[in-house]
């Protein structure tokens, strides 16, 4: 035999073992994912560190050579890596669908808010002023917004503002007027909580807790306000993919509070033309993808009143389950968004031409 067909008989040889090897990992692989699921029903943490090292203290035992100890402990913990890593799929993606899907639940999840029920097919509306600035500000919004029979009353209290000089919102009086109001005219209130501590005081004034697109990564904040049984719209943050914006759902969602509202509110891009740019599409890729109801916030993702009745139009168009825009009595003295909140006449215009444009679809359904 030469030393060429030496050579390639010794690589079959080790071609042979490498397919053994790989038998046995899979077979070790079916072991660790039983014993991942035993895990789970003691209710055992799946990382144990000191079972890893008395594994790799027999490995330094056991080993017969060549291979030095540091090798070998390497490829080890690289099988245990890899085995941790197929207890926690199993137990997160083959056996449970993510709840915020409709594998999980395939009707349409509706959230009642003060007798409305949002995402029933039939389309709401979430209005108000940006920021609460008086009772009296307050109180002339819901008054307009009562002549039109609405009753879901927008309006923040606490404000997330790009410049910590610009107006922080009213706080708790915030929330006080807003109670008060929505109980003189029957509204439910949905206002932006911005952090954990607040949120014990404010669930005794407000019926929807807002989660704001620059929260809608604060987990803790999720977490929270998952283990309340409030309704919570959550927004999609400046810069999120719909993946990450279904995953924060997914937070709240795991803590037990089912009744979350999605709301898209415009995403950041190179475009300047708008405030952000509203991804249209984003509302029915939701709908397909999630059960929970989806919103669209006009106001914010265009930043421009001359495209809140053609953007509304196209959100009812497309699926959303309810629109939010912003009134105040006065636009031109508001102390946040003051370009683009619509005054009272625009707002009676712009309902005008939803509602005449919701009967339209509603009575001449296109044929698709
Ligand atoms: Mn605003």
């Amino acid at each position: 035999m030469n030393k060429m067909e030496t050579l390639n008989n010794l690589r079959i040889d080790v071609e042979q073992l490498d397919n053994e090897i790989l038998s046995l990992l899979s077979k070790r692989g079916e072991l660790v994912k039983k014993i991942g699921l035993t895990k789970k029903e003691l209710n055992v943490n799946i990382f144990d560190p000191s079972r890893e090292l008395e594994l790799l203290s027999k490995i330094d035992n056991n080993n017969p050579g060549p291979y030095n100890i540091e090798s070998l402990k390497r490829i080890f913990k690289e099988i245990f890596a890899a085995s941790k890593f197929l207890q926690y799929n199993s137990e997160l993606k083959e056996n449970k669908p993510f709840l915020f899907s409709r594998d999980y639940k395939s009707e349409d999840t509706i959230v009642n808010v003060n007798g409305q029920n949002i995402g029933d097919g039939i389309p709401r509306f979430i209005i108000g002023p940006c920021a609460v600035e008086s009772f009296e500000q307050v109180q002339k919004v819901a008054a307009e917004m009562s002549k039109r029979g609405l009753n879901l009353l927008r309006g923040g209290a606490f404000k997330p503002r790009t410049s910590p000089y610009d107006f922080q919102g009213l706080g708790i009086d915030g929330l006080k007027i807003l109670s008060s109001v929505s109980k003189e005219y029957d509204m439910g209130v949905i206002t932006e909580i911005m952090s954990t501590d607040q949120l014990e005081e404010a669930l005794e004034y407000i019926d929807v807790i807002q989660v704001g697109a620059r929260n809608m990564q604060n987990f803790s904040l999720l977490k929270a306000v998952g283990q309340t049984n409030t309704p919570v719209l959550l927004k999609r943050g400046l810069s999120a993919t719909i993946e990450e914006f279904k995953l924060a759902a997914e937070y709240i969602l795991a803590e037990g509070n089912t009744n979350v509202i999605l709301c898209e509110r415009g995403i950041r891009t190179y475009e300047t033309a708008t405030r952000n740019t509203l991804d249209i599409s984003a509302v029915p890729i939701l709908k397909q993808e999630t059960h929970l109801p989806v919103v669209v916030d006009v106001t914010h993702s265009t930043g421009r009143k001359d495209l809140l009745i053609p953007t509304a139009k196209a959100a009812l168009a497309i699926g959303a389950d309810g629109i939010m825009a912003e009134v105040h009595p006065n636009p031109a003295i508001a102390l946040s968004d003051s370009k683009q909140q619509m005054n009272f006449d625009e707002f009676n215009h712009f309902m005008d031409a939803i509602e005449t444009f919701s009967n339209k679809a509603v009575l001449e359904p296109v044929n698709s």
